[in-house]
C-alpha cells in the first residue's frame, strides 16, 4: 500500500463537507489504492456536530481511511496537508451588502492562506469552494507568499457540470460525448457558459443547437441553476457541489481526458486579455499534476463581451478586499 496522503476539509460538518468526506474516504478522489488521513476543520460551535461526522466516517470502516483529525485550530488542520478543500465560509444574511460578505470572508481566508503557507505540504493543492469562491481563493493565495499561485484554485466545476447537463438534456447526447465546454469568469450570475468551441460527438455544438436557445435559455439556465436547486430542495446544492469538487481535484491531479478540457478558477496570467492576478475561470488542460490554459481559442464579439462582464465583477470584488491582499 502507498503511504497515506492528507486531505484537509474546512466546514466539514456542513452540507458540502459532509457529502464530500464520505466519497473521498471511499476512494472517489484519489483512487481505491490510496490511503488517506482526513483533517476536518470547523469553527468551535460546530465541533460537536463534527464529532458526529467523524463517528459516522469511522463506522463506515473505509479500508482507505487511516485516521480522522477534527479541529478548530487551522494550523493543526492544515499541518502537512497535501490537498485542502476550503468549503467553510460565512453565508450572506438578509440585508448584508456584498462588500460586507467579502470582508467577513476575507477574515477567514486570509488566516487560512497563511496557515496553509506555514504548515501545509510544499506541494499542497488548494481548492476554494466557499463563496464568493473566486475572491476567497484570491485572498488565500495572496496570503501564501511561499507557495506558488498555481497551487490555488477556485471551483467552477459545478457550473461546468451543470452546463454539460443542460446541453445533454437539450440534444439527447451522452455527457461523455460532450467535450471542450468552458465556463469563464466568476462563480456568480455573471459567469459565461460558452459552447462556441464545444463538440458533441465530434460535431460543433453550435451547429446542433439553435443559437437563440443557447443565448436566451442555456446561458441563463446555467447561471441560475443554483437558485433553481434552492427553490426545489429548500437547501443549496450539496452532493453535486461535493461531486464537482472531487471532479476538479481528480482532473488536476490525474489529468484531463485527451482532446478535452475543463473549467477551473485560476490566477490569470493575462490570457484572453483578463487582468493578471485575478482568480478567473479559464479552459484548462491538466497533466502530471499541473494545469495549462487552453490558448488561441477564437473569441467572437459576443464571447469577448461576456468574458469582460464577469471580469468587471471580479475586479470590483478584488477592489472591495484590497486591504486583505
Ligand atoms: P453549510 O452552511 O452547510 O456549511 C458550511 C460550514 O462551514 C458550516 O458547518 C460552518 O460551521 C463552517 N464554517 C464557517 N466558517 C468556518 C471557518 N472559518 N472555518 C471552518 N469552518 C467554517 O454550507 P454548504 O452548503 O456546505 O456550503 C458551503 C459553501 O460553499 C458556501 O459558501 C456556499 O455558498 C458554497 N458553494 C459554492 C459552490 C461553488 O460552485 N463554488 C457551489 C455550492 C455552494 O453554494
Amino acid at each position: 500500500m502507498k503511504p497515506a496522503v492528507r486531505i484537509a476539509i474546512t466546514g466539514a460538518a456542513g452540507n458540502i463537507g459532509y457529502a464530500a468526506a464520505f466519497r473521498i474516504s471511499a476512494g472517489g478522489m484519489l483512487g481505491t489504492d490510496q490511503p488517506i488521513i482526513l483533517q476536518l476543520v470547523e469553527i468551535e460551535p460546530a465541533l460537536q456536530a463534527l464529532k458526529g461526522v467523524e463517528m459516522e466516517l469511522l463506522d463506515c470502516a473505509f479500508p482507505l481511511l487511516e485516521n480522522v483529525i477534527t479541529t478548530s485550530d487551522i494550523e493543526t488542520g492544515f499541518k502537512d496537508t497535501d490537498y485542502a478543500l476550503l468549503v467553510g465560509s460565512k453565508p450572506r444574511t438578509k440585508g448584508m451588502e456584498r462588500s460586507d460578505l467579502l470582508g467577513d470572508n476575507g477574515k477567514i481566508f486570509g488566516p487560512q492562506g497563511r496557515a496553509i503557507n506555514n504548515h501545509a505540504s510544499r506541494n499542497v493543492k488548494v481548492l476554494v469552494i466557499g463563496n464568493p469562491a473566486n475572491t476567497n481563493a484570491l485572498i488565500a493565495m495572496n496570503n501564501a507568499p511561499d507557495l506558488s499561485p498555481s497551487q490555488f484554485s477556485s471551483m467552477m466545476r459545478l457550473d461546468h457540470n451543470r452546463a454539460l447537463n443542460q446541453l445533454s438534456l437539450k440534444t439527447g447526447s451522452k455527457i461523455a460525448d460532450i467535450t471542450r465546454l468552458t465556463v469563464w469568469g466568476n462563480h456568480s450570475l455573471t459567469q459565461y457558459p460558452d459552447i462556441s468551441h464545444c463538440r458533441i460527438d465530434g460535431q460543433d455544438a453550435t451547429s446542433v443547437v439553435d443559437i437563440s436557445w443557447y443565448k436566451e435559455t442555456f446561458i441563463p439556465n446555467v447561471q441560475n441553476r443554483g437558485a433553481e436547486i434552492i427553490s426545489a430542495r429548500g437547501a443549496s446544492s450539496a452532493a453535486s457541489a461535493a461531486s464537482a469538487a472531487i471532479d476538479h481535484m481528480r482532473n488536476w491531479i490525474f489529468g484531463t481526458p485527451e482532446d478535452d478540457w475543463t473549467s477551473m478558477g485560476i490566477p490569470s496570467a493575462g490570457d484572453y486579455g483578463i487582468t493578471e492576478g485575478l482568480m478567473y475561470s479559464f479552459p484548462v488542460r491538466c497533466k502530471n499534476g499541473s494545469y495549462e490554459v487552453v490558448h488561441d481559442l477564437h473569441m467572437d464579439d459576443f464571447s469577448t463581451e461576456k468574458t469582460k462582464i464577469t471580469e468587471k465583477e471580479l475586479l470590483e470584488e478584488r477592489d472591495a478586499v484590497k486591504a486583505l491582499l
